[in-house]
Parts: structure tokens; sequence; C-alpha cells
């Protein structure tokens, strides 16, 4: 690999520009490009970031995160384009949409002929590394190191691959969050240092089935936390894919599985629950110690369930109080660990060439409509946190309120390298919306497409197109041995509506508004034969 010193002029670029930003008066040439940090975390949720001001975020505070907005940007509205782990992923690492990457559902589909934008930096003298949840279905390709999860990864104990472990996985000691952080020191403590790098962190947590650390198993025990505004929701006005998924607390949401009470699997009627045996396949990988915790704090749980006896609506309550304190839990992980990862940056001088990103690989429901998990084009699932601290260049506390999406990243960091984008990547560089301008031809839509059906939850597929202030979704598909065809509408007024409960289409006051949604939905299309999926 080239070292800096031999590389092209054009590495140099951010070095100019941080200098005339951040008025430092050495010489250019002297320094090297930025550094990359890329922090994504798997189904964080905005409204679990207390940055971002939401009532769960005030109970269950990531000071560590919010040291990230207070020196840098927030976006409120950064969005992905495909709602699942590896085509988001698919998403960053090519900056191309799901139909033109081929990662369209979450199994295999990756196009590994396309070039992914940690080979484009490697190939201009950047250092790169990938650690934790990597997920596709290919190697991690343009990366110098990497220490990554088998698939989804396991939070105690998980097996890790590396290069030194030729391809093979091997368990590691530890809970997932803090070995993803372990490897990625080990691979800034072995960095050549007069090289600029780029790094991939990518936490396991807090995905389903929300295993927390054993020190805060019992935190916000004495927490209850507000129940979203359309926790009950009722679907009406809706097409039918919002009352037939599979992923409502009420009737999907299982008490040995999701919320660990492993005391009544032998029970009628918690035995015919699904995915009984896949928390054991988790707890297995426990030593002693964490075992004996784990059942003491859930043993607890387990006691308050059989003494309240919840049923009915109280029942679906008291399920959403311990699934909110099971995620949270493990976000309090994180944001430790968000918070130790900065103190090494402190500590080893690296605060000031580094750009730090926060990001997730898509929403994540927290009760809104009654739900767990992601997929649909509704705001909670499409919309991710992102907070961007790009030294000399984000003012501290600023916020970004343009539409941005997950295809960006790839253009932002070749952009950082001072790297021109290659013509067929479709994302856009994010450095010019950092010093807090929009440009005047900044997007004015964003494009969404969900695929992966029949599959888990039973989100039926849809495409649709958002702006500033409206969204049109059509769900589509024919009729299986699951559900009947669909092919309906949605259209939906954010501004009136942010919780998505009246679909106004085909509402003659919003007429033009549809038409004008339709006409550029119809333009994204063109590339895409819906019919082929
Ligand atoms: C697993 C989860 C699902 C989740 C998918 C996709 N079930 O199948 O709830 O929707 O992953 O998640 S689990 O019992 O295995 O946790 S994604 O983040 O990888 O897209
Ligand atoms: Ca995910």
């Amino acid at each position: 690999m080239k070292t800096f010193l031999q590389t092209t002029t054009s590495l140099l670029a951010p070095a100019l520009l941080l200098t005339a930003c951040g008025g430092q008066q050495k010489e250019a040439a002297e320094e090297k490009p930025l550094n990359i940090i890329h922090i994504m975390t798997d189904d964080h949720s905005f409204q679990t970031i207390s940055a971002y001001g939401h009532a769960l975020g005030r109970l269950a505070p990531t000071p560590n995160i919010d040291r990230l907005a207070a020196e840098g940007m927030l976006f409120t509205q950064a969005f992905v384009e495909n709602s699942l782990s590896t085509p988001s992923r698919a998403c960053l690492m090519t900056g191309l949409y799901s139909h033109q990457n081929g990662q369209r559902q979450l199994g295999a589909g990756i196009d590994t002929t396309k070039t992914f934008f940690s080979e484009i930096l490697q190939q201009h003298g950047y250092q790169t590394g990938v650690v934790g949840k990597w997920h596709m279905q290919c190697e991690p390709k343009g990366f110098d190191y990497y220490a990554v999860f088998n698939d989804q990864g396991e939070y105690y104990n998980p097996v890790i691959k590396t290069k030194e472990t030729n391809g093979e996985y091997v368990q590691e000691k530890g809970y997932a969050t803090i070995l993803t952080t372990d490897h990625a020191i080990e691979f800034l403590d072995h960095r050549d240092p007069s090289k600029p790098f780029c790094l991939l962190v990518h936490h396991k947590a807090p995905h389903r089935n929300w295993m927390p650390e054993t020190k805060y198993l019992n935190l916000y025990d004495d927490v209850e936390f507000p129940v979203p505004e359309t926790f009950f929701d009722d679907y009406a006005t809706r097409c039918d894919a919002a009352s037939t998924q599979e992923m409502s607390i009420d009737k999907d949401m299982t008490l040995v599985y999701d919320l660990k009470m492993e005391g009544l699997k032998d029970l009628e009627p918690y035995k015919h629950e699904a995915w009984l045996g896949d928390l054991e396949w988790g707890l297995k990988r426990m030593n002693p110690e964490e075992r004996e915790a784990w059942d003491k704090a859930y043993a607890k749980r387990t006691e308050d369930f059989q003494k309240k006896k919840p049923t009915g609506k109280d029942l679906v309550r008291w399920k959403y109080q311990a699934y909110l304190r099971d995620y949270l839990r493990c976000i309090k992980t994180v944001d430790d660990e968000v918070g130790r990862l900065l103190d090494y940056l402190e500590k080893n001088d690296l605060m000031d060439n580094t750009v730090i990103v926060y990001t997730s690989d898509q929403g994540f429901y927290m009760g809104e409509h009654g739900w767990f998990d992601k997929r649909f084009m509704y705001e909670e699932s499409m919309r991710t946190p992102l907070i961007i601290r790009y030294p000399g260049k984000t003012k501290p506390h600023s916020e970004c309120t343009a539409l941005v999406q997950n295809i960006d990243y790839a253009p932002t960091y070749l952009d950082i390298a001072g790297v021109e984008k290659p013509e067929y990547m479709v994302g856009t560089s994010l450095v010019p919306l950092l010093d807090g301008t929009v440009p005047q031809d900044w997007r004015e839509y964003l494009y969404y497409h969900y695929y992966d059906y029949p599959a888990v939850h039973m989100v039926r597929r849809h495409d649709g197109v958002r702006d500033k202030q409206y969204k049109l979704i059509h769900f589509y598909g024919d009729k299986d041995e699951h559900r009947a065809a669909i092919n309906c509408n949605e259209l939906y007024d954010l501004k009136n509506d942010p919780n998505e409960l009246h679909n106004l289409y085909n509402d003659p006051e919003y007429k033009e508004v549809q038409e004008r949604l339709q006409q550029k939905l119809d333009e994204f299309r063109r590339d895409e034969k819906v019919d082929e999926y």
C-alpha cells in the first residue's frame, strides 16, 4: 500500500480545507487527510439518543453520544433506503440503492463486482478496518484489518473472525459491545501513524433479543417509560400491510425469548411460543458468573409477571416496559463504549484530525403503532440517528434538516479523503452541509424500497418517496399462502400528521401533492423493474 507521502495531490485537499476552516498555521502539505471513524449500531432508534430530545432519551441518557452532537452536527432528517441490515450495509459500502448493489433482502444478494468505498480509500493510501457486525454474505472487501462477528453475532462470548484466524470464527471472551471497541482500539494501536485511517465500528447492540451486559441487568428497574401516543393504533385508514405485519408487542413479542422469562418455558400457554430454543442458544455461551447474574435478574422479572398476572392492554404495557428496559440497557453499554473510544482518541491526539460519525443501520419502533422491529417506510424505521463531528468544520451543537440518506456515506468518506466519487455512485457527499449551509440544489426527494416478503415479521413489499413534508407509499404483492394480494397506496402530510395515522391518498385536497409525488416515484422507478422481485 502507498504511504501518505506517496499519495496524489487530491489526498491533500482535506488538509487544505482544515487549514482554511480551522485557521491552523501549519503547512498544508505537512498534514495528512483526515481520519474517519464510522460508528454504526444495529437497530438504534433516534428516539433513544438523548441529544434528539425525545422523552425516552431523557429517561435513559446517552452522554457520550451526546458529546458528539455537542461538538458536531445533529441530522434530524437522516434516512435509509431499505430498512434492513444487509441492504443498509450494502448502501453504505457502495453508495448505491439496493436495486443497483443487488442487496435487496436480508440474505444473499450483494453484487460483489461493485466497488466498496473501502477499496477506493485503500487505493488512496488509507488504512482501513472494520470491527463488529459485518453481516454481508461476502468477505470484508477493501480492509487491512477486520474482526467481525458471524452473521448477526452473539452478545455473550461471541465468535469472531480476523485475518489471523485464517477465515475461522474463534470464540472470544467478553460482551459483544466491549469486544467491538477492544478490536477498534487494537486496529488503532497497530496502525501505521504516517497514514490516514478509516475505521468502521459496527456494534451488534441493540439488536433483538436485546441481551444487556451483566452489570446493567437491573438498570432502569424502577423507571416507567412513557407509552407512545400510537401504542394502541387501530390501523384505520391504512393499507392492510399495517395490520397484517408480525412485529407487534401484543401478538409477536414473546415472553420467553424476547423478554427472557425462562421460568415460563414449560408452562401453558408459554410453552407454545416461537423461538423458545433461541434463548437457550444465547444463554449457553455465558460463563457461570454471567449466567448467575442473568438468572437472578430475570427471575425477578418472572416473579413480577406471575404476581401481577397482567392481561389485555395491561399485559401489552407490561411487555413494553420490559422490552424498553432491556433495549435501553444495551444502549447504555454502547454509550459507555463510545465514551471509551473517544477517550482513546483524546489520549492519542486524534480528536482534531478525525471525523467521527454516529449512526444506525436503520431505525426501530419503540412501541409506536404497537410495534418493535423496523422494515416499514413509516418514520421511526426509515429515519436513523446521524451525528457528524468534523473538526474545524461542524459547529458545536449545530443541526441539519436537509434530507440525507445512507447512500451518501460512501461519497462523503471519499470527499473527506479528497477522492472524487466515481460517476456511478448515486449518493451525494454530506461535506457541503457540514458548515451549516444547504446547497441550493440539494435533493428534495428520497426514494425508499423494501423487498423482504415473505419473511420474518411479514411486512409487505413497498416503495415510495418522501419529501420534507409528504410521504407516498405503495404496497404491492400477489396473493400467496400467507396473505391476500395487495396493491394499495398511502399518502401522509408529516407536518400535520407526524404519527402517520391519516392516510390522505385520493383526498381531493391533496390531489396536487399526490400527483407530484407519484411523478417523482415513477421517475425513481424508471431504473427498477418492480415486477421482477
Ligand atoms: C433477526 C431477528 C428479526 C430481525 C431480523 C433482521 N430475529 O431475524 O427480529 O428483523 O434479524 O434484523 S432474532 O430472533 O434473530 O433476533 S437486521 O437488523 O439484521 O436487519
Ligand atoms: Ca439492524
